[in-house]
């Protein structure tokens, strides 16, 4: 099997992040569960995330969630364009060459979060967005994206309950909305957005992802 880019997104406390590392678990075996990739031990499973993938990355995304960045309120371009630099870092220096060695790389967030985020949350320019990310990752696209579709008012109250609250989850409730809306008519337009229930517990949203995986990797290997 070539390596496989595996992407999760959707608005805050979907459970990505919770939904990610219990995929990792699951894949290489660790819990109660054997492993799926048993028959292929040396199959490396590298977990990432946008922003902040990377140690450029990792500067970037503190000035990016930063509630008063120098005092200075960020300027929607400029926040575009930070993403856009993280992306590149990110995908050219990382996760490329863990897939061109065959690994699986589960990623928290990529360019679906910038058209959902930027473009129908902050309302720029969806075209100039498209073209952002195609210079980004140079035309790469996830060979799987998850869609934990989770309603906005118990995402944000997920999170909210887990303390720290960033810039952008303390943006309004309608930019959260158009941020959904954003992720719905993504999905409607591409089959390799695959929508999961996740308002529901943690082990039923695993559920319904190693079901997926399951089919994915019979289609892959
Ligand atoms: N952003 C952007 O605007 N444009 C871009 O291009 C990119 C990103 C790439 C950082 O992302 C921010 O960057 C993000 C969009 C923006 N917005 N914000 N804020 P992030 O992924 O690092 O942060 P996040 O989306 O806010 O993640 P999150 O709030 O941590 O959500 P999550 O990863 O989906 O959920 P979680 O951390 O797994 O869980 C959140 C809490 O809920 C935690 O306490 C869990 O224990 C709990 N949880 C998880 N699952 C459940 C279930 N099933 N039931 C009950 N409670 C649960």
């Amino acid at each position: 099997m070539t390596g496989k880019f595996i992407v999760f997104e959707g608005v805050e406390g979907g459970g990505k992040t919770t939904q990610l590392e219990l995929l990792r678990d699951w894949l290489l075996g660790k819990g109660q569960t054997s492993s799926i990739l048993s028959k292929s031990p040396d199959i490396e499973v590298i977990v990432t995330r946008e922003p902040g993938g990377t140690k450029l990355g990792a500067a970037l995304r503190d000035l990016l969630l930063d509630t008063d960045v120098y005092g200075e309120k960020i300027q929607e371009r400029a926040e575009l364009l930070l993403y856009a630099a993280d992306r590149t870092q990110h995908i050219e220096g990382w996760v490329k060459p863990h897939l061109e060695r065959g690994a699986i790389v589960l990623c928290d967030r990529f360019t679906d979060s910038t058209i959902a985020y930027q473009g129908y949350g902050l309302g720029l320019d969806l075209e100039l967005i498209q073209t952002l990310n195609q210079i980004a990752t140079g035309g790469w696209k996830s060979d799987l994206t998850l869609w934990l579709d989770v309603d906005v008012e118990i995402g944000l109250t997920r999170a909210k309950n887990r303390g720290k609250i960033d810039r952008i989850e303390k943006a309004d409730i309608e930019f959260h909305r158009r941020v959904q809306q954003g992720y719905q008519e993504l999905a409607k337009n591409n089959p390799l957005i695959i929508r999961i229930d996740a308002n529901l517990t943690r082990d039923k949203i695993q559920k319904q992802i190693q079901d997926v995986i399951k089919r994915k990797l019979i289609e892959w290997m």
